[in-house]
């Protein structure tokens, strides 16, 4: 089954989203499999987003990814990755949908509440690096439920 890292960024778990974002997901009918609080340094920031580091605002991107705590996780069901990009919203606030996390809890897009996998290649990297001792294979009594 196709899994997605999803990252609540420092703004989410100071602004008190932490919750209400898992709970999109968990409603949405998707099973949480890799949960933690954690800072991170400098460095793996910087992996995180080395996609990203010719971008100008890449230092910027960075600084406030290490700025507090982040939520990370690993979430599993069928075709998750695009359907949390869809959960999350248009990367610029001002374009995302309200309705979408981002279109009800961003104004900025250096404050966009949320990162998530942009691909299934891109997701398993993403998973690898934050979650290297892997994560939990368990399967929810509800799954038939939500997936035929
Ligand atoms: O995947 P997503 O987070 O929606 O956007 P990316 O293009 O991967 O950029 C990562 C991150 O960088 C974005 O969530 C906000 C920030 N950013 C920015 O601060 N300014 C931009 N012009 C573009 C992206
Ligand atoms: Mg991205």
């Amino acid at each position: 089954m196709e899994q997605t890292f999803i990252m609540i960024k420092p703004d989410g778990v100071q602004r008190g989203l932490v919750g209400e974002i898992i709970s999109r997901f968990e409603k949405k009918g998707f099973s949480l499999r890799g949960l933690k609080l954690i800072s991170v340094e400098r460095p793996f920031a910087e992996k995180h987003y080395e996609d990203l580091s010719s971008k100008p605002f890449f230092n910027k991107l960075v600084e406030y990814i290490i700025s507090g705590p982040v939520v990370a996780m690993v979430w599993e069901g069928k075709n998750v990755v695009v359907t949390g990009r869809k959960i999350i919203g248009a990367t610029n606030p001002s374009d995302s949908a309200p309705g979408t996390i981002r279109g009800d809890f961003a104004v900025e897009i250096g404050r966009n509440v949320i990162h998530g996998s942009d691909s299934v290649e891109s997701a398993r990297k993403e998973i690898a690096l934050w979650f290297p001792d892997g994560t939990v294979n368990w399967q929810s009594s509800l799954h038939h439920w939500t997936h035929e």
